[in-house]
C-alpha cells in the first residue's frame, strides 16, 4: 500500500501552510484505510494565520459589495467547475453515501455562497432621520472583522460554507479551524477560493486539534468573533474561551429533534419521513429526527412501518450511487452509538429492528428504532448522533407538545398532522429555532437555521446569518453647521 498524501496544515495568506506539528492521519472511515497525513497546526499557526487574517481585513472590508459578490461568484462557479473533486473528498473523510455529497453537502453549498453574494450588494443600514431638531442621524453597517470559526466533521464543506461566507459577505477576514478529522474539502474550498481571485489574507485556514488549535483561536484577543458548530460541552468551553477577549460569539450546538406524529397525519408520509430524516447522513445530523412521539392509536402501525422500511435501506459502500446509508464517522463514534443502544437495551427498551455492530471493514452501524423507552432515559434525553430513533406514545395532544418540549435542546422539531388548528399550534408551542410541519429535514439558503436553549444562539444561513457579522454604527450629525 502507498503511503497516504501529506497534505497542508493550513491555507494562511494566500497559500499552503506546513506545520511542525504531531501527524495525524486521516482515514476513510468506510474502509479504515488513510487517506491523507497532516501536520496538526499548533498555537504559532494559529497565531500567523490571525495575523494574515487581520493585515487582509480593513481592504476586503473597504471593498464594495458588488466587488465581495463578485468573488463570491467566481468562488461558487469554481467550487461547481471542481465539484468532482469535493464530492469524491467528502466521501472519503466522512464516509458518507455519495450519492448526499452530490445532491445535498455541494450543491448547497455552492447555492449557498450565490444566495449571500446577492446578500452581499444588500447591506441595509436606516437612512437619515431626525429625532432631534438639530441633528440627522443615519446607521451604518460595518463588519465585525476578524472571525475565528471552528467547524465540525459532519458536514465539513456546508458547516465551513454556512460560516464563512456569510462573514466574507460582510467584510470580515476568516481563520477557520475543520475538525481534524475531516480537513480535505476546507482546504480544497480555500485553494479555489484563492484562486477565483480572494485576496491573500481574507480566508485562512489551521488544521489542528480542538484543544489546541481550537481553544487558542476561540480565546485570542486578535479574533472580533468567534464562531462554531459541534457539541453543546465544547460550545461552553468556546464561549468561556470567547468570554476572555469579550468577542461577539455565535453557537450551533446540538439537538435532539422530536417528531411528532398526531392522530390524523398522512401515516404512509410520516413513516418515510421518520426513515429518512433519522438515518440522513448517518443520523449525524443535529436535526435529525430522534425522538418519535406518536398518537396511541397509530403507534404500533408506526412502529411496524418505520421498522419495515428501515431494514430495506442500502447499507454499504458510500462511492455506490445506490447507497443510502454509508458508515458513521469513525469506530469510536459507533462505539458511542452502540454503547448506548445497549444500554437502553440493558434497561428494558425494545429495540426493534437494527441495534447491532456488522463485522468487518469500516464503522457501519445500521438503521436502528428503539422502542419502549422511559422519559428519563439516556436514549431519550442525550444527543446519540446516529441511525437512531426512539419511539413512544403520547396521550393527548397537551402531552405531546409537553414530550416535545423536554429536552434542554431546541434546533429543530417536526409536527404531522392534517388539522391547520393543530399544526399552528405545534408550530407556537414547540420551543425549537425550527417546525418543519408535514416534512422533516428540509433546509433553504434563504431561512434561517440555530437554535433555542442548549442548541445554542445565533443564526446560520438568511440574512439573520449577514447580521450576525455586521456591526451597527450610528452617526449623528449637527445640522447646523459650524456651531456659533
Ligand atoms: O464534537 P466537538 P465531537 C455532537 C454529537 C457528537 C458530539 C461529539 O453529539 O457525538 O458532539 O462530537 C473542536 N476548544 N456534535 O467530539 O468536540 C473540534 O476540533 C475549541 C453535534 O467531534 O464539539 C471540532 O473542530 N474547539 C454537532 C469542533 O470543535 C474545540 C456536530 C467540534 O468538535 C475544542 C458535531 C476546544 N476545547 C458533533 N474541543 C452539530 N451541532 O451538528 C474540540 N474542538
Amino acid at each position: 500500500m502507498s503511503p497516504p498524501t501529506s497534505i497542508p496544515s493550513g491555507w494562511i495568506n494566500g497559500k499552503p501552510h506546513h506545520s511542525t506539528g504531531a501527524d495525524h492521519i486521516v482515514v476513510n472511515p468506510a474502509t479504515d484505510q488513510p487517506v491523507a497525513t497532516v501536520k496538526l497546526a499548533g498555537r504559532g499557526d494559529v497565531d500567523a494565520a490571525i495575523a494574515s487574517a487581520r493585515a487582509a481585513q480593513p481592504a476586503w472590508g473597504r471593498a464594495t459589495p458588488a466587488e465581495r459578490a463578485g468573488v463570491l461568484l467566481a468562488l461558487a462557479r469554481a467550487l461547481a467547475a471542481q465539484s468532482e473533486v469535493l464530492i469524491a473528498e467528502e466521501v472519503a473523510h466522512t464516509g458518507k453515501p455519495i450519492r448526499l455529497a452530490t445532491e445535498f453537502d455541494v450543491p448547497g453549498s455552492i447555492d449557498n455562497i450565490e444566495f449571500f453574494a446577492g446578500v452581499a450588494r444588500n447591506l441595509e443600514g436606516k437612512a437619515s432621520a431626525e429625532y432631534s431638531g438639530d441633528h440627522t442621524s443615519s446607521i451604518r453597517r460595518e463588519p465585525v472583522g476578524v472571525v475565528g470559526t471552528i467547524t465540525p466533521w459532519n458536514y465539513p464543506l456546508q458547516m465551513a460554507v454556512w460560516k464563512v461566507i456569510p462573514a466574507l459577505a460582510a467584510g470580515c477576514a476568516v481563520v477557520l479551524k475543520p475538525a481534524e478529522i475531516t480537513p480535505l474539502t476546507t482546504l480544497t474550498m480555500a485553494r479555489i477560493a484563492t484562486e477565483a481571485g480572494l485576496p491573500d489574507g481574507v480566508l485562512n485556514i489551521v488544521v489542528g486539534a480542538g484543544p489546541d488549535a481550537g481553544a487558542h483561536l476561540a480565546g485570542h484577543p486578535g479574533v472580533d468573533m468567534v464562531t462554531f458548530t459541534g457539541s453543546s460541552a465544547v460550545g461552553r468551553q468556546v464561549m468561556t474561551q470567547a468570554a476572555t477577549t469579550g468577542a461577539r460569539i455565535q453557537l450551533e450546538l446540538g439537538g435532539k429533534a422530536p417528531f411528532v406524529v398526531f392522530d390524523d397525519a398522512d401515516l404512509p408520509a410520516a413513516i418515510h419521513g421518520a426513515v429518512a430524516a433519522s438515518i440522513i447522513n448517518g443520523g449525524q445530523d443535529c436535526t435529525a429526527a430522534t425522538r418519535a412521539i406518536v398518537a396511541p392509536t397509530l403507534h404500533d402501525e408506526f412502529v411496524d412501518g418505520v421498522a419495515d422500511l428501515m431494514s430495506r435501506v442500502v447499507i454499504g459502500d458510500p462511492t455506490d450511487p445506490a447507497t443510502d446509508l454509508g458508515s458513521l464517522i469513525s469506530r469510536r463514534h459507533r462505539e458511542k452509538v452502540a454503547g448506548m443502544v445497549e444500554r437502553a437495551r440493558a434497561a428494558g427498551a425494545r429495540v426493534v429492528t437494527g441495534g447491532a455492530v456488522p463485522d468487518g471493514r469500516g464503522a457501519f452501524y445500521p438503521p436502528t428504532l428503539v422502542a419502549d423507552v422511559t422519559e428519563n432515559s439516556e436514549i431519550y434525553r442525550e444527543e446519540v448522533f446516529g441511525p437512531v430513533l426512539t419511539v413512544s406514545p403520547f396521550i393527548d395532544d397537551d402531552d405531546a407538545i409537553r414530550r416535545a418540549n423536554d429536552t434542554p435542546y431546541g434546533l429543530a422539531a417536526s409536527a404531522w398532522t392534517r388539522d391547520v388548528y393543530r399544526a399552528q399550534r405545534a408550530s407556537r408551542e414547540i420551543h425549537a429555532g425550527c417546525v418543519w410541519i408535514n416534512d422533516h429535514i428540509p433546509i433553504i439558503s434563504e431561512m434561517p437555521h440555530g437554535g433555542y436553549g442548549a442548541s445554542g444562539f445565533g443564526k446560520d444561513m438568511s440574512t439573520y446569518s449577514l447580521d450576525e457579522y455586521l456591526l451597527i454604527k450610528h452617526v449623528m450629525s449637527d445640522i447646523h453647521g459650524v456651531a456659533e
